[in-house]
């Protein structure tokens, strides 16, 4: 197996740390804004053929060593019965958001393999487009984050419709995660027979949470999401941005791949977590737009520290920004790979 993404995975120590970027096919991207201008973006998200295209133009343009499906952790809501756009500008909207008890019973219930059988089709067909030794990796969103965006009807900012629910109606908010943590596992195993090598599970806004609320209300729902996942031999990744707190917590979810923002350095993290599992990160987003020597610099403390105990998959600390010059990706990559 020539795969350095799962080798990474498994905890091995490589000469030169595994890339890929979160939301690497994406606007910062000409061939990708090339087909936006011809396609809505939910348009993509649902022609296999787009999303197949949109997913292999960043391996193609980069050889990153793991492709990401090219969806967005919205996509399953819509079977639920959930109005969703996204607008130009301002990213989704969600016409009827879910506010009650009542609200919560009338989302429906579904069969990804059929109601999401596009994204299953682009799984196919990415999967026999890719080199083997480029990874697939299949995502979802964790049903705390996908909660927020259901509650707060869009970007959810300030949290306080999320979290009153969460304080008021403990029983309403954990039957909504459970609702949603039992489809979403079932999407993600429908994802792996699909032909996905391992998966991701973007928990973006759980460090609002602080640790005992982690604990309580969304650690369970995690467990038996990676619990189904280790059952099928499959990696799993677990994201959640500013949650350096939580670390204790999340090394308990049961996850083999921990992704880290770029808020904690990678030694001060492996103090916490221990060395038994794998990390994603964490080179700050906002670095790409800055000059050569400075992204060289990140770059390497990254990489020395990666290379520290193994087990290390160079990405950002989250998504790459639409306005950042390709050059600069080209030089993290030059910084990575001379090793
Ligand atoms: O105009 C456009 O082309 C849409 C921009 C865009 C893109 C490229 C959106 C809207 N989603 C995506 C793709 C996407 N989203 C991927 C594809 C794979 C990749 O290349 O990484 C993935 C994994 C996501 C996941 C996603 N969507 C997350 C979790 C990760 C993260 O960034 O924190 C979240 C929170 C979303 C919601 C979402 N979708 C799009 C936007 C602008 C947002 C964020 C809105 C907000 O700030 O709340």
């Amino acid at each position: 197996m020539n795969n350095l993404y799962l080798k990474a995975v498994r905890g091995e120590s490589l000469k030169i740390s595994p890339v890929w970027m979160m939301r690497q096919a994406g606007r910062y991207l000409p061939e990708y804004l090339d087909v936006r201008k011809k396609h809505e973006f939910l348009e993509v998200c649902s022609i296999p053929e787009l999303a197949c295209e949109v997913t292999l133009q960043p391996i193609r343009r980069f050889k990153f060593d793991a492709a990401i499906l090219f969806s967005d952790i919205l996509v399953p809501l819509v079977p639920m019965g959930i109005n969703l756009s996204f607008g130009k500008g301002h990213g989704p909207q969600i016409a009827n958001p879910v506010r009650s008890t009542r609200d919560i019973q009338n989302l429906k219930n579904f069969e990804p393999r059929e109601e999401l059988g596009f994204v299953l089709d682009a799984i196919r067909m990415i999967r026999a487009e890719l080199p083997t030794d480029v990874a697939l990796i299949g995502f979802t969103g964790a049903p705390f984050t996908l909660a927020t965006y259901l509650i707060e009807g869009g970007k959810p900012n300030p949290f306080a419709n999320t979290k009153r629910l969460m304080y008021t109606e403990p029983e309403a908010f954990a039957s909504l995660l459970n609702f949603l943590g039992t489809i979403m596992a079932d999407y993600l195993h429908a994802m792996v027979e699909a032909g996905a090598d391992a998966v991701q599970v973007f928990d973006t806004w759980a460090g609002i949470l602080p640790e005992r609320e982690f604990r309580n209300v969304n650690l369970p729902v995690l467990q038996q999401i990676f619990q189904h996942l280790n059952s099928l031999k499959i990696p799993s990744t677990y994201f959640a941005l500013g949650s350096s707190h939580l670390l204790n917590s999340i090394k308990e979810t049961g996850c083999s791949v921990i992704g880290l923002d770029w808020r904690l350095p990678i030694p001060e993290t492996r103090k916490i977590i221990g060395n038994d599992v794998a990390v994603q990160g964490n080179l700050d987003p906002t670095v790409l737009l800055a000059d050569e020597a400075t992204i060289r610099r990140e770059t390497r403390q990254i990489v020395v520290a990666g290379r520290e105990k193994g087990g290390h998959i160079f990405n950002l600390g989250h998504g790459i920004l639409p306005m950042t010059p390709i050059s600069s990706v080209e030089i993290m990559l030059d910084e990575i790979r001379k090793a």
